[in-house]
């Protein structure tokens, strides 16, 4: 399929607004920045290896976790180009360690909405040429427009975003999202700068067979989750399952959303809740999964149900292919 004469992003999200529930214009130009930073960050991305980009940044962010240079450059172009439009009026980022409010906007009535975002997820890939992403969630404020954001706009609960999407920089550049109503994914033509809608209306498979964990803490795993691997682990001519994890939460669930599979990131590991955040990984994630017709949970719940107590919460994440998910929650609620 030649895609070159197809429908661009920019098109696609102005022929779509109809169905956004708000005002239509306003979600046309905070994605429109989105896709904007998503091409700069691509660029710098492409450029790792040719100039001095690639390493230590040298300070941690709020989580203890060593920023890359990446992380930092990425983090600005996203507050910077959402900065720049009248639509946002808060961001929360993992590199930042409280949310930002956006001066010009603080009293402004059309600065409705917060961006909660990863700008680099997967940076420990960086330096050796592998998929990293870019994950955003979108809400509307709860605090009157025009007054200061505070931090109750951002603890939201998953089941309340408006849009949510991710980027993965890989093999090609590709972005993908939803507003709730499926998930469309765009690939990037990188000699001019257009994104083509390439994944119209994805599904993710029921079934799959593909299951995504850092065995390497296999020994700290509930018991749950290690029934699971076993169950997923034994010799059966009808369970063909096979094992694949990049470390890069987009990539990962990019490839089982086309393939069919699971992605655990299970609590007892980096932290009593696992390692990934609940506000700009696992939410964002969640509302695609279950757009394309799949699941996420923390084990037991709903994770777009949980309602967040901070910023940077952590929580355990089992997405991808609803049956695969429902038998991990099986194993995780027997044992
Ligand atoms: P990051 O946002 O700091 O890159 O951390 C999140 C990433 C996920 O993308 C990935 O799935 C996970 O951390 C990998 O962690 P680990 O190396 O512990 O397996
Ligand atoms: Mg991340």
């Amino acid at each position: 399929m030649n895609l070159e004469a197809g429908q661009t992003l920019g098109e696609f999200i102005i022929e779509n607004q109809k169905d956004f529930q708000y005002s239509s214009g306003e979600l046309t130009r905070l994605l429109s920045s989105i896709k904007l930073a998503t091409k700069i960050v691509n660029h710098k991305v492409n450029q790792a290896g040719l100039v001095d980009i690639i390493g230590k940044f040298g300070a941690e962010n709020i989580q203890g976790e060593e920023q890359q240079k990446l992380d930092v450059f990425a983090n600005e172009v996203f507050i910077k180009t959402l900065s720049q439009r009248e639509v946002v009026c808060g961001i929360a980022s993992e590199e930042s360690d409280d949310f930002v409010r956006i001066e010009n906007c603080q009293n402004s009535e059309l600065s409705k909405y917060v961006v909660l975002i990863d700008p680099l997820d997967g940076s420990s890939n960086i330096d050796v040429n592998v998929s990293v992403g870019t994950i955003f969630s979108i809400y509307r404020r709860v605090t009157p427009a025009g007054t200061p954001v505070q931090l109750e706009d951002f603890l939201q609960p998953g089941n309340k975003q408006v849009a949510a999407g991710y980027v993965v920089y890989g093999s090609s550049t590709m972005l993908i999202y939803t507003t709730g109503n499926g998930v469309n994914g765009f690939t990037l033509n990188p000699s001019i700068g257009t994104f083509y809608l390439s994944h119209p209306q994805m599904r993710i498979p029921e079934d799959g067979k593909i299951y995504s964990i850092n065995e390497g803490n296999y020994a700290m795993f509930p018991q749950g989750v290690k029934e699971y691997l076993k169950y997923c682990q034994k010799v059966e001519e009808d369970r063909p399952y096979t094992s694949r994890y990049i470390g890069s939460l987009c990539a990962d669930f990019h490839r089982n959303l086309i393939k069919g599979g699971i992605y655990i990131y299970p609590s007892g590991t980096k932290s009593p809740n696992g390692k990934l955040r609940l506000l700009y990984e696992c939410n964002p994630v969640a509302f695609l999964a279950e757009q394309a017709g799949g699941k996420a949970s923390d084990g037991f719940n709903r994770i777009m149900d949980i309602q967040p107590t901070e910023l940077h919460q952590r929580v355990p994440f089992f997405c991808g292919s609803k049956n695969m998910v429902e038998k991990a929650e099986e194993f995780m609620v027997k044992a």
